[in-house]
């Protein structure tokens, strides 16, 4: 358990019942317990206990996962060490449920056996020879080995990135003189997520709505779509349904983010931002459940995984407000959702030909691929390194949300539905210098039971 767990708990009145109930209930108990988890337990345990007789419409809500509170960077170097092996660990769980890992071994088995072989390996630095060949470093716990790809095996075309973990196919090459060991790779299989559909329906009653990067403060905020917005969700028809408002981060603008910005801003302090913002959102309807995330315009650090905006900040919204990390893997009623703000979808651009910024879902589908939200380290997304790897995508969500970059899009990937919600910010100078189009204004509806979705347009 974590300490702060622990604090959590010993300000209960029954604290070995709580710790019973929950290992006989619960099989997965993550490792450590954090405090967002126990929590969530005990409350939903009063909720059940409240309310079942009254209303069957309860808000339930379970953070199966967050940093909030849970953080244990030090600033150490060694931190760095313990979170690439927790990366490593974790995704190897993940690719070791695949048919095709059986018989992997470790790389420092396989350098000694030589011949035909399987290493499930994280990828070190990659670079292209003279030839047009590459060469890489595979790593596990037990050492390191040169790896080789031809421009002519199948998996070159595979778009190897940095710290990626991967099951890589081939043989061993002897080394000879002046040559190293070598791991001539054939083919490259990644964690990635299972096709067959085994899920239920869910029998989620209701919607729910995604938005994202409001940045309030902006000069580009756009006031009319708001306006619009608000009065669609107060008095619409279609409205009535939506039970749960989903918000990717973004939400104020901040300060100091980019040069000039202050040239850009109509609320020039951090905390006058996020009051407008709470005034905003105190005139949505408070029977929808308001969840929010922040990104990297937000007042928390910038490394991920970042936590929930300050207790000060939160306690200027209302209750039907509630402000989890970036990243955050929720239950919501039996739905799983992943939310996340969507940083990496810039490195993803610019490190794979077919993905671009305008195009979110295809980096998120890469990420999925990979089973993990910011697959490179080091690029432009920072990482803070926590002893457990918060980002990698342990289990596949009902729902993967995304904002970052101002475009709204939607797409299935097997069993999960992908969203990049929409902006209420036009483009800034600073877009513009940078040639960003962005595409405001919009709604994404979501019927968790039907998965029947629809943009609302407010511009
Ligand atoms: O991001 C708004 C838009 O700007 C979005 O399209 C991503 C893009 N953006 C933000 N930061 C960068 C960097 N560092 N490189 C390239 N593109 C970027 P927002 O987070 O709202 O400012
Ligand atoms: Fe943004
Ligand atoms: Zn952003």
């Amino acid at each position: 358990m974590t300490p702060n767990a622990w604090d959590y708990l010993d300000r209960q009145e029954n604290p070995s019942d709580i710790i019973d109930e929950m290992v006989e209930e619960k099989k997965d108990l993550p490792f450590p317990l954090g405090r967002d988890v126990l929590r969530s337990f005990v409350e939903k345990g009063k909720d059940d206990d409240e309310s079942s007789s009254t209303q069957d419409l309860e808000v339930s809500i379970e953070i199966l996962s967050d940093i909030t509170g849970e953080s244990t960077c030090t600033g150490q170097l060694d931190d760095f060490v313990d979170y690439f092996s927790s990366r490593y660990e974790k995704l190897r769980a993940v690719i070791s449920k695949r048919r095709e890992s059986q018989g992997a071994m470790d790389i420092n088995t396989i350098k000694k056996r030589k011949g035909e072989g399987k290493v499930i390996a994280m990828v070190g630095d990659i670079y292209s020879t003279s030839n047009g060949n590459k060469v890489l470093k595979l790593e596990d716990p037990t050492g390191h080995i040169k790896g080789f790809i031809s421009q002519d095996s199948e998996a070159y075309d595979a778009d190897l990135l940095g710290d990626e973990v991967v099951l890589a196919e081939g043989s061993v090459w002897e080394g000879d003189g002046d040559y190293d060991v070598t791991f001539n790779i054939d083919k490259i299989v990644r964690p990635g997520v299972p096709k067959i559909s085994q899920k239920k329906k869910k029998d989620f009653e209701g919607k729910m709505a995604f938005l994202g990067d409001l940045h309030v403060g902006s000069e580009a905020f756009i006031d009319d779509a708001w306006e619009h917005f608000i009065d669609w969700i107060k008095n619409d028809e279609g409205a009535q349904s939506i039970r749960y408002l989903i918000i990717s981060g973004d939400l104020v603008d901040g300060i100091g983010i980019y040069p000039n910005q202050e040239d850009e801003l109509t609320i020039k302090n951090i905390y006058e931002q996020y009051e407008e913002m709470a005034r905003m959102l105190s005139e949505i309807p408070e029977d929808i459940q308001i969840i929010a995330i922040p990104g990297n315009h937000d007042i928390v650090r910038n490394p991920e995984p970042q936590p929930s905006l300050p207790e000060e900040i939160q306690d200027m919204f209302s209750d039907n407000v509630r402000f989890v990390g970036n990243p955050s893997f929720l239950d919501i009623e039996g739905v799983k959702l992943l939310l996340y703000h969507g940083n990496s979808i810039n490195d993803l651009s610019d490190l794979i030909y077919e993905v671009s910024s305008d195009n979110p879902v295809r980096a998120m589908k890469e990420m999925m691929k990979r089973r993990h939200l910011v697959p490179v380290y080091g690029k432009k997304t920072p990482i803070a390194p926590e002893e457990e790897d918060h980002l990698v995508i342990d289990e596949v969500p009902d729902i993967f949300v995304t904002g970052h970059v101002h475009h709204t899009e939607i797409e299935k990937y097997h069993d999960t539905i992908l969203i990049n919600s929409s902006t209420w910010q036009d483009q800034t100078d600073y877009q513009k210098m940078r040639d960003i189009q962005p595409d405001p204004g919009k709604l994404v509806v979501l019927n968790p039971s039907s998965r029947k979705v629809t943009i609302q347009s407010f511009v």
